[in-house]
């Protein structure tokens, strides 16, 4: 990013930021990676959530990262649930909370495994008798814990160990699965809100609305992974940006079924500048890149027309 523009960044974060709780919730002796973007999310969620909240984690790495026993990273109510059962075990939490009237909120915090594919039935079930939880998908596009397979968030052409860049196939055949239109199609109360962690102020103000939207929420946070993208510890937000930039992450929010977007790139960027940047990626043909071009450029201008028309999902 060129030097003025990233002061100008800084400048406008730094009165932001001021807004936020200094205190930390998550103690900064967990066990991620050096450059791990989902510990991020996880930092800045539950700070926007605040104290008077439970977290529900599911297994994934922000929950092997933080709860190796006998020690904790968490300095709020904490309870690991199954991959499959999160939001199950959300909804009890707050049921039985508001049975007690309290106003202690529920934060869910799940990797893109636990939530397009084995946690989405629980899920689905618990938005659509309309719980009063956040629930936020850290996007890292694999089941990375269990060393990078391939799940429903993973895009298309991208190298896992259980879609591999060979001769016979290229990465992954699918494109990644439309998971927040799928949430908003539950109902017109669910709170539905893509982010980014290059953009933590934003995902802050998500998280805060989410938490205080009466009835269920849906985040999803875009968090690069170093040792399932195959990039140097040290560009994790640098490449979340160039993701917003090349219009591979649009950022938005759906209330009441209506999209909006929260903010767009002002000069987009064409997409191999993101893609080649990573080893998932580093396989991929001219005929490919053009591919995914297309398929980015089709999505933006889909939501462009939903923004425009303001038509219910
Ligand atoms: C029912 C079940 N199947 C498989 C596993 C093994 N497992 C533990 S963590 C994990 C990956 C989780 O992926 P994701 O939800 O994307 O979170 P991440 O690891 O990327 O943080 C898997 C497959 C499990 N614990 N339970």
């Amino acid at each position: 990013m060129p030097e003025e523009e990233n002061k100008k960044e800084i400048k406008s974060n730094e009165k932001l930021i001021a807004g936020m709780p200094e205190e930390e919730l998550i103690a900064s002796g967990h066990r991620a990676c050096a450059g791990c973007g989902s510990v991020l999310a996880v930092r800045h969620a539950i700070k926007a959530a605040g104290k008077n909240t439970i977290v529900v984690a599911a297994t994934g790495c922000m929950e092997v990262v933080t709860s190796p026993y006998p020690q904790t990273a968490w300095k709020v109510p904490w309870i690991h649930s199954l991959f499959e059962n999160a939001a199950a075990v959300a909804s009890g939490i707050a049921t039985a909370l508001k049975k007690q009237g309290s106003d202690t909120n529920v934060l869910v915090l799940v990797g893109d495994g636990g939530t397009f594919d084995i946690g989405l039935q629980a899920l689905s079930g618990a938005v659509e008798r309309n719980h009063d939880f956040c629930y936020v998908c850290y996007d890292n596009e694999a089941y990375m814990n269990t060393g990078i397979q391939r799940s429903g968030a993973t895009p298309q052409h991208a190298a896992t160990t259980t879609s591999p860049a060979g001769k016979l196939i290229h990465g992954k055949v699918e494109w990644k699965k439309n998971m927040p239109f799928i949430i908003a199609g539950h109902s017109e109360n669910v709170y539905v809100a893509t982010a980014n962690i290059a953009f933590p102020i934003d995902f802050y103000k998500k998280v805060k609305k989410g938490i205080e939207h009466k009835g269920p929420a849906y985040i999803q946070v875009y968090t690069p992974c170093v040792p399932g993208w195959k990039i140097p510890s040290n560009i994790t937000i640098e490449l979340a940006k160039l993701a917003y930039k090349s219009k591979t992450t649009p950022l938005y929010e759906i209330e009441n079924g209506v999209l909006k977007f929260t903010q767009k790139p002002e000069n987009p960027i064409p997409v191999d500048r993101y893609l080649l940047l990573q080893g998932r990626f580093k396989h991929l043909n001219k005929i490919e890149i053009a591919e995914i071009q297309k398929h980015i450029d089709d999505t933006w201008n889909k939501l462009l027309r939903l923004e425009e028309t303001e038509v219910r999902i």
